[in-house]
């Protein structure tokens, strides 16, 4: 007997340059990618447990007009910031537009956790006041921290 798993769709955001595209092929098992992304790419992930249609929405501001419908029907919205307090402060802003989507959880990743003046998952937590979780989105090794931090979020829905 073949046991369809539902399809989740999850979407990153964020400013440009955080590390979205990198967290999206990491899940797809991919070394990090060189173009910056223009509108939308979308990976997926998939295992025994879990498929998943991962929404890697552009940064830039001009796109952040569509991010709203892009991210319509996620399950999960993962807010990513690179912890610097410049970007934080700046993703602060985003959270707003984030809530408005219906039904997704969402949870912000403090990406680049490797660089130095960085703020640690807790203090980012404390400014975007969401769960938040660090992460190094170029080692290839952290991707079942990735993979744990998703399932742990879709459990709970
Ligand atoms: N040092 C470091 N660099 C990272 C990390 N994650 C991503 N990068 C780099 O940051 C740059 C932008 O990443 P990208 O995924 O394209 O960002 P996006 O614009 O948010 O999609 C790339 O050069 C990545 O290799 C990280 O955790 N640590
Ligand atoms: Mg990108």
């Amino acid at each position: 007997m073949v046991v369809q798993i539902p399809m989740v769709k999850i979407s990153l955001v964020g400013n440009g340059r955080v590390g979205k595209s990198t967290i999206r092929n990491m899940l797809e098992g991919k070394s990090a990618p060189t173009k910056p992304t223009i509108g939308v790419d979308v990976g997926r992930y998939r295992d025994d447990e879990l498929t998943c249609a991962v929404f890697d929405l552009g940064g830039q501001d001009r796109f952040k007009c569509l991010w709203q419908d892009f991210m319509k029907g996620s399950s999960l919205v993962m807010l990513v910031t690179d912890s610097s307090r410049e970007d934080v402060e700046k993703s602060k802003k985003l959270i707003e537009t984030i809530q408005k989507v219906q039904g997704a959880k969402i949870i912000a990743i403090a990406n680049k956790q490797d660089q130095a003046n960085r703020l640690n998952a807790m203090q980012v937590e404390k400014i975007l006041g969401v769960k938040t979780y660090p992460m190094v989105a170029t080692e290839t090794t952290r991707r079942n921290a990735m993979v744990s931090i998703i399932k742990e979020n879709l459990s709970d829905l």
